[in-house]
């Protein structure tokens, strides 16, 4: 049996570049609502990651802009059961805060299932886990924030139609006071992601209001107490890139961090919308960097562009690299996602060594398909696979937004399909005979759209044997889009198999100039 996550072994730190400063998004793709947290000289981030499993994706940096991903927080069914979120493109896990307190990491969010709303806590002494189990904190509403004062109170905000607060027993989780509503943001709709933190003596309340849409903006009240009273900052919101030309829009959902030199820094989610009005952003809500100067004791946020200037200490600019997943190792590397369940019993490296053999349900709408993807992360890119379909009837790459939108290229019974998913119009778009019988390799490739019409421009097919390669088909990236398929989630591209066996001897991925 294998586990779809892996600690430690095969984690590489990026390559380092000579250029200062540094290039946003620090985190590209689907990691959205990041939370941050310092220890010492290292710094630990953690996004949300809705239906896909293992849940809670962690990471390490020395600098906030390097980061290496070192596990996964919610990594066994125990701690996530995420069964029961068929049909719901933004169910399971919303939005985490990361926090350290008496020698150990803090997790708390929320899990949304068909059967109902769960805010829970896990710890770990060691931020790669494992984690504890969850305990369970039975309050109404989603992005639950923790922190403690000098007292050792632990208090607990979360944001229902307004942010209210409550604390808690940090042994138990059971609620001691509350809810009670607080400072809920300048009155834009959804004022949600509350952050409470102590600086010099004053209190603060971050949030995000607005949605989480092109008009998100984060603000910020102060006061003497965890309770207040509260006063607005006079420069709310202290971001937002609504109604601006900025590439990065729906800038919020924030949280900030002191640096080791004293530095004080932002990481919110934004996108990067392309195509033609109203745009349309394809690999999700992105974990995104910027800098804060304290005036009058009031955050200044920097200006946030994609080429940064400024950079915290120790930062140098990575050198984007191919990866190549061989299946050589004993376990997946973390960034691997299943939908919803873990795969232990249909996913195996060991079957056939330096392979990964995926075992096919039914079909690929089931609503546990076998797939093993990870995120798209650059706005250009190239993914290449080599598979043996064995005898499945069906066994290839998806370009997955959700369970009702993706595109597909596949060995289907000795040839080579590619179909189109959009909601209930499912399309064979092209379908040829295959090259040989052998392994084959297949290709994704995203692309610009050179009228500027589409976002990007997908084109799927496969590498004849001399390694050119045949494009069976070009589809329009629009489709593939939050504004089209709507939800909190971004783009992934999965290796699948259905109805037998099928196994994969790797699994490129190149982000493209
Ligand atoms: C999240 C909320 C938000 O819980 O969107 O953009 C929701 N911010 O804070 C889903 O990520």
């Amino acid at each position: 049996m294998d586990n779809l996550t892996a600690r430690g072994s095969q984690i590489a730190e990026p390559r380092r570049g000579a250029v200062t400063g540094f290039r946003n998004p620090v985190l590209p793709g689907f990691y959205p609502d990041p939370s941050v947290c310092r220890v010492d000289d290292e710094y630990f981030l953690v996004t949300s990651s809705f239906t896909y499993f293992p849940g809670v994706p962690i990471f390490r940096s020395t600098n906030l802009v390097d980061w290496t991903q070192i596990g996964n927080v919610l990594d066994r069914q125990s701690q996530l059961d995420l069964r029961r979120t068929e049909g719901g493109t933004s169910l399971g896990v919303y939005a985490p805060t990361l926090r350290h307190h008496n020698n150990r990491f803090w997790m708390i969010t929320t899990s949304l299932t068909s059967d109902g709303l769960r805010n829970f806590f896990v710890t770990s002494e060691v931020p790669a886990g494992p984690w504890s189990e969850p305990t369970v904190v039975d309050i109404l509403g989603i992005d639950p924030d923790i922190a403690w004062d000098a007292d050792g109170a632990c208090w607990v905000h979360c944001s229902l139609d307004a942010i209210f607060r409550y604390q808690i027993d940090e042994g138990t989780g059971a609620v001691l006071s509350g809810p009670e509503r607080t400072w809920s943001g300048t009155g834009l709709q959804y004022p949600e992601a509350p952050h409470l933190f102590e600086r010099d003596g004053t209190w603060y309340l971050l949030i995000a209001e607005g949605g989480t849409e092109r008009g998100h903006a984060v603000s910020i009240a102060r006061g003497p107490t965890p309770v207040g009273p509260w006063e607005t900052c006079p420069h709310n919101p202290i971001i937002s890139h609504r109604s601006t030309d900025n590439p990065i829009q729906n800038t919020g959902h924030a949280d900030l961090v002191e640096a080791t030199d004293g530095s004080w820094w932002m990481v919110l989610l934004g996108t990067r919308p392309r195509g033609m009005t109203p745009k349309y952003y394809v690999i999700g809500r992105e974990t995104f960097l910027v800098p804060v100067e304290w005036v009058d004791g009031w955050p200044v946020v920097g200006g946030l562009t994609l080429e940064m200037e400024q950079a915290p200490p120790g930062a140098v600019r990575a050198v984007e690299e191919p990866v190549r997943d061989g299946f050589d190792a004993a376990s997946l590397h973390p960034r691997w996602l299943s939908i919803r369940v873990p795969l232990d019993d249909k996913v195996s490296l060991h079957e056939r060594p330096g392979w990964l053999t995926l075992h096919g349900g039914p079909e690929l709408e089931h609503p546990e398909p076998v797939f093993v993807g990870r995120r798209q992360q650059h706005l250009r890119c190239r993914v290449r696979a080599c598979v043996d379909p064995g005898n499945a009837t069906e066994a290839g790459l998806t370009m997955w937004m959700d369970d009702h939108v993706h595109y597909d290229v596949a060995v289907v019974k000795g040839r080579v399909a590619v179909r189109a998913r959009i909601g209930p119009l499912v399309q064979d778009v092209a379908n040829v005979e295959a090259p040989s019988h052998d392994a084959l390799v297949l290709v994704i490739h995203v692309g610009d759209d050179k009228s500027g019409q589409d976002p990007d421009i997908i084109s799927l097919g496969f590498e004849n044997s001399g390694g050119t390669f045949t494009e069976l088909a070009s589809l329009p990236g629009r489709y593939l889009s939050t504004e089209v398929a709507a939800g909190f989630t971004g783009r992934v591209i999965g290796m699948f198999a259905v109805g037998g066996t099928a196994a994969f001897d790797w699994f490129d991925y190149e982000p493209m100039p």
